[in-house]
């Protein structure tokens, strides 16, 4: 007998469905158990054409929008803000990333964490040169508070654009089960140095997708080795997440907001979302972390 065929639950028969037509129910219970797995490119269905292309494709998206030149990401020796800015927004830039969104596997495991109403909710690069900075033990699913439950409301599908082969490349680390936590990192838990956690290491080939429920605990190590580091961060959400008004595409009359001040905080004016290439409030970060450790926050 197998249950998903005989459409008592129309939704969750075909989340099924789809984790064992793409192999992926061993990936849905480590995600179940360890709040992260890791997808190998054979079962995401991908050759090494398509990593080339995501690889070439922000390569040349961070080139263009921030003239500068990486040139070989082996050896390329750039650094500094232009890795970084305005890495958002990225599904016209070029075919490759809306393939990457939709690829069918990713869907399935995003569609096992969020429902099948599950939004892309923005992706972005990163480009990680040579380092000696770590980044410090931290959740994606800003704004859940204690309380917020075991159910994921956001999920982060990382495709891995370079090898990760070992600690020397600067991977991303994640302490296993803390989606269990069911809250954000307090600032005594947030340094991968001495953290009182076990950690486990990604260790993977390029073309892999890391997915973690957005309530994972995770960071990343310095990077040693030359060259860049290259991953496609994919982030998901729950429909939920959502404003029903988009208050800030018709700004209000001043005399209103003037006359009534709490306005601008409870329609969100200084809130970090959304933006579009690039965050221009970096200073909003910590406090939107901060309302995932406090429910009064
Ligand atoms: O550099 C990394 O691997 C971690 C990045 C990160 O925190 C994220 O994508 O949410
Ligand atoms: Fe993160």
């Amino acid at each position: 007998m197998n249950i998903a065929e005989l459409g008592a639950c129309p939704d969750t028969d075909a989340v099924m469905q789809e984790l064992d037509k793409h192999d992926l129910v061993k990936h849905a219970l480590e995600l179940d158990a360890y709040g992260v797995t890791l997808i190998p490119p054979e079962t995401m269905g991908v050759s090494e054409d398509f990593v080339k292309r995501l690889r070439g494709a922000i390569i040349r998206a961070c080139e263009q929008r921030n003239g500068i030149e990486i040139g070989d990401y082996h050896t390329s020796e750039a650094k500094g803000e232009g890795l970084f800015k305005n890495s958002w927004y990225l599904l016209q830039e070029d075919p490759v990333f809306a393939e990457a969104a939709t690829n069918p596997a990713a869907l399935a495991i995003a569609r096992w964490l969020l429902g099948r109403s599950a939004i892309l909710a923005g992706h972005t690069w990163i480009i990680k040169p040579r380092t000696s900075h770590d980044l410090s033990l931290h959740s994606d699913a800003h704004g859940i508070p204690p309380g917020g439950g075991h159910i994921a409301h956001v999920a982060n599908l990382s495709w891995l654009c370079t090898d990760y082969a070992g600690p020397e490349d600067g991977p991303t680390v994640f302490v296993p089960g803390s989606h269990r936590y069911g809250r954000a990192t307090l600032p005594h838990e947030q340094k991968l140095a001495d953290c009182p956690f076990k950690t486990v290491t990604l260790k993977a080939q390029a073309g892999s997708l890391a997915v973690w429920h957005g309530a994972t605990w995770h960071g990343s190590t310095p990077r040693s080795n030359p060259g860049l580091r290259i991953t496609l961060v994919q982030v998901y959400m729950r429909m939920h997440m959502r404003p029903i008004n988009m208050w800030q595409d018709a700004p209000l009359d001043p005399a209103l907001v003037e006359k009534h001040p709490e306005l601008a905080t409870i329609l969100g004016n200084n809130h970090l979302y959304p933006y579009k290439e690039h965050n221009d409030h970096p200073d909003r970060v910590a406090p939107f972390m901060r309302t995932g450790t406090d429910p009064f926050a």
